[in-house]
């Protein structure tokens, strides 16, 4: 065989995925169940490199070179599955099967596994940026075995998205770790939507601004640390004017907002691992809140403050204020994000290495951002940061937005105005800072009603309090 790799699963990713191949250079074999894709394909682009397509599994497997490099772009789930059993029988040691899709990281581990059992790389690879960064350069975390990525990794390198002149693509870890990085790149991604979305919330009902003005806003910001794809994009979608009536595209949008799982995923795995991501959660919790009609219909009846919705004497220095809340609870979301991710990577023994994936999602994928060169240098010295909040860059950062960020979240909670990106990255910064918290009384009552024992702060050991005697201590 001569392709230097291939692609089966040829819908719009894949079909791009094999196109930013082709035009790295790349000899691609490509395939699809249905030929017609694979006949589409090198009809309409087959001038923009070398293609080899194949009708049949066989004929696909044949027109590889050793060790063959087989990228799998198919739904996630059975399907992935199925095209796995079809080709990995055709295939041999040493070969490598790439899994481009967006899979649970438990199957990838699964898959990877059974692989490994029959002697075949398997690379869960997580690729982000859409349609366009498929074609044009993605962020690419690919999981799997060092070994698979050393004759995988240039070609993955070649077609990333570059910053810099670094490629934004780097081994990520052994079988699931691609895959879990890639699930919380989209846990964090939903966390700073929400956050951003809060902002222009209270640029609106609190400093009174319309969507236009608030664009503008948003392209200021994006002139500085803000700096990123989501603000950039933002700031288009408030500017556009809805054709049909004239009125702000973004007051003719139903106000539900959907997800297709992978913040889902981020959260229940950051709940089995015992990480606090509770921007993320609220991210998640307030498009889920979004979409339920009949309970905010019920709702609407309910009292707010009493309190008239003031505007502030001065809308301009509301808004910095917000750009500095927003500021600040985007490092408490990336700093949540950034534990899960070191969280995972202990307990599956994936050595992730923290700061190379900040320097691979500087470009390509949907959190692109400035604000990444900052976590890759937090990671660079020689000890990382327990939180990157104590990172010097990021404490300063954050003592610089104390007053600003906690009159903006009181404002939202006065003013009734929901704020639960803000105010959960708030709660969370003061109950890491506080000497002591409340968990103490946690504690007694759980010893209280389920004699759960507790430790004490002065001696060592377990011990319970016989609450219903004469409330002496024991050692439990
Ligand atoms: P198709 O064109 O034959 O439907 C996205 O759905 C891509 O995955 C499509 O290219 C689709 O092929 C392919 N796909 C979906 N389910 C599949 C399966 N069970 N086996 C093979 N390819 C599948």
């Amino acid at each position: 065989g001569q392709a230097q790799i291939g692609v089966t699963g040829l819908a719009v990713m894949g079909r791009n995925l094999a196109r930013n191949l082709a035009r790295h250079g790349h000899v691609v074999a490509v395939h699809n169940r249905t030929a017609a894709r694979t006949r589409q394909l090198v009809e309409e682009f087959g001038h923009e490199g070398e293609f080899v397509p194949a009708e049949s599994a066989a004929d696909f497997v044949a027109s590889l070179r050793r060790p063959r490099r087989l990228v799998i772009m198919v739904k996630a789930g059975a399907a992935t599955d199925a095209v796995i059993e079809e080709f990995a029988p055709l295939l041999e040691s040493g070969d490598v099967i790439v899994d481009g899709g967006n899979a649970h990281f438990e199957d990838t581990r699964r898959r990877e596994a059974a692989l490994r059992e029959r002697g075949l790389h398997f690379v869960g690879c997580g690729i982000s940026g859409g349609e366009e960064g498929a074609l044009n350069g993605p962020s690419i975390m690919p999981g799997g075995s060092a070994e698979s990525y050393r004759s995988l990794g240039p070609l993955l390198e070649s077609i990333a998205a570059r910053v810099d002149g670094e490629p934004c693509c780097t081994h990520i870890g052994p079988d699931g770790a691609g895959h879990f990085v890639k699930m919380v790149h989209n846990g964090i991604e939903y966390a700073d939507m929400q956050l951003i979305a809060e902002a222009y919330d209270l640029l609106r009902r609190v400093a009174g601004y319309e969507p236009g003005r608030i664009a503008e806003v948003f392209r200021t910001w994006n002139r500085g640390r803000l700096d990123s794809y989501l603000i950039e994009i933002t700031a288009e979608v408030l500017g556009h004017t809805d054709a049909a009536t004239g009125r702000p595209f973004v007051d003719v949008v139903a106000d539900a907002a959907e997800q297709k799982g992978t913040g889902r995923w981020t959260v229940q795995t950051a709940l089995d691992l015992g990480v606090p991501v509770s921007g993320i959660a609220e991210a998640v919790f307030a498009r889920s809140l979004s979409g339920h009609g009949a309970l905010r219909e019920a709702a609407q009846q309910l009292p707010g403050p009493v309190r008239p919705e003031l505007h502030p004497d001065d809308a301009a220095q509301f808004a910095d204020q917000v750009e500095a809340a927003l500021y600040a609870s985007k490092i408490v979301a990336y700093a949540q994000g950034w534990h899960q991710i070191t969280a995972g990577s202990a307990e599956y023994g994936w050595d992730i290495d923290p700061g190379a994936v900040a320097a691979i999602w500087r470009g390509g994928c949907i959190i692109r951002a400035r604000f990444l060169d900052e976590i890759r240098a937090a990671y660079a010295g020689g000890k990382p940061p327990v939180t990157l909040l104590t990172d010097p860059t990021f404490r300063e950062a954050l003592e610089r937005a104390q007053n600003a960020w906690r009159h903006v979240v009181a404002t939202a909670a006065q003013l009734g105005v929901p704020a639960p990106g803000f105010s959960a990255a708030l709660a969370y910064y003061d109950a890491l800072r506080a000497e002591r918290l409340p968990a103490a009384l946690v504690q007694g009552q759980r010893d209280y009603f389920g004699a759960h024992t507790y430790r004490r702060t002065d001696r060592e050991g377990s011990f319970h309090t016989l609450w219903g005697q004469d409330r002496s201590e024991v050692e439990a």
